[in-house]
């Protein structure tokens, strides 16, 4: 399989508030490392660089004025003198104005985010740029007819609704690939998420559109991250209605329980019949994720990656989570190779 990587990841590498205190992101450029490096070594196939794409692109699913904070939070927050990583701390909740934009850089991050797990560095959006045009450089195969291909992404995509960052995600580069497949001609596109945690981004980007159908396998929002969205009655809204599937699953599901859900997630998918398939590729639902709640083995992953190409349809393998960071290249590759080898 054709995978896409850059270097640019390394150019983020952010704290987050977890547990009352500022530390490093479990999301941290190791992850890609090692991934990069099974891919190496279990001769996956070609390697190549993305291709660099405009602005425009991104805006096809994402506001113009959130795109534009993003390039400039950094240089907006530097030029009040501070040197640590840009984390929002106030958010617009129930009751407050969310129709006019704040001017100072505080507001406007909380404005524009959902959490502290999104810091903004100096190479963020360098990185964040980097890791959408991996996967547009992947739509682009896909759209000229190469059945399946891997775009190694970093930083993760599928938490970035249009209009707000959260969760490690700054664009959604799952989403972004999705709207350029139906640009090039796709009539029917499904992102499948099978992240441990719900990809509300992508879910919200895509909710009252009948031609991107999303369907989700994840951690049940009543404990799991992102708590506010992913239960099973979100089923998509007017045109939409219908084309949204959420698989919440209770802590401590295996692949006994989980490939029940994914047995019948395939199945909408199948009678959906799309033109292609984005896979949001987080593996963060194995049994020794330092973050998540479900137990796959390393094994477990090669018959995803064999279930997922059961439906037969060209594939788009997008990177999101995974945290286990000695295991993520084991994990992530073994999806691929089952896939191929099915
Ligand atoms: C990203 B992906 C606030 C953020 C809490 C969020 C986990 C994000 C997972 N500090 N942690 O879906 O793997
Ligand atoms: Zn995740």
């Amino acid at each position: 399989m054709l995978t896409i990587y850059s270097d640019k990841h390394h150019l983020h590498h952010g704290t987050e508030l977890k547990d009352g205190k500022l530390k490093p992101c479990f999301e941290m450029p190791g992850r890609a490392d090692t991934i990069l490096a099974r891919v190496q070594k279990e001769a996956l196939g070609e390697i190549i660089a993305p291709n660099a794409y405009p602005v425009s692109v991104y805006t096809r699913v994402h506001s113009e004025r959130y795109v534009r904070f993003l390039e400039s939070a950094w240089s907006q927050w530097q030029a009040m003198g501070r040197q640590h990583d840009a984390l929002p701390l106030t958010w617009p909740v129930r009751d407050m104005r969310t129709d006019i934009e704040p001017i100072h850089i505080d507001g406007k991050l909380g404005f524009y985010a959902m959490d502290a797990g999104v810091p903004i560095t100096a190479g963020t959006w360098e990185a964040v740029k980097s890791s959408a045009d991996l996967a547009l450089t992947g739509a682009d195969k896909i759209a000229g007819g190469l059945p399946a291909a891997f775009a190694l992404c970093r930083p993760p995509g599928h938490h970035a609704a249009s209009e707000y960052m959260g969760g490690y995600c700054y664009l959604n580069n799952a989403a972004i690939a999705a709207q350029s497949l139906v640009d090039q001609g796709a009539k029917k596109v499904v992102v499948l998420d099978v992240d441990y945690h719900h990809g509300n981004g992508t879910q919200t980007i895509f909710y009252d559109r009948p031609d991107v159908m999303f369907v989700s396998l994840h951690g049940d929002p009543l404990h799991s991250y992102p708590y506010y969205l992913g239960h099973k009655d979100e089923a998509g809204k007017g045109e939409g209605l219908g084309f949204n599937h959420n698989y919440p699953l209770p802590h401590g599901t295996d692949w006994a329980h989980y490939q029940i859900a994914l047995a019948d997630a395939l199945q909408k998918i199948q009678a959906y019949n799309p033109d292609a398939v984005v896979i949001s590729l987080g593996v963060d639902t194995f049994e020794h994720d330092p973050i998540s709640q479900f137990k796959l083995k390393n094994s477990d992953y090669l018959s995803l990656g064999q279930q997922i190409a059961s439906l037969k349809k060209p594939t788009l393998f997008v990177m999101e989570g995974g945290y286990m960071v000695d295991d993520i290249g084991i994990n992530a590759v073994n999806v691929l190779k089952g896939f191929e080898n099915a």
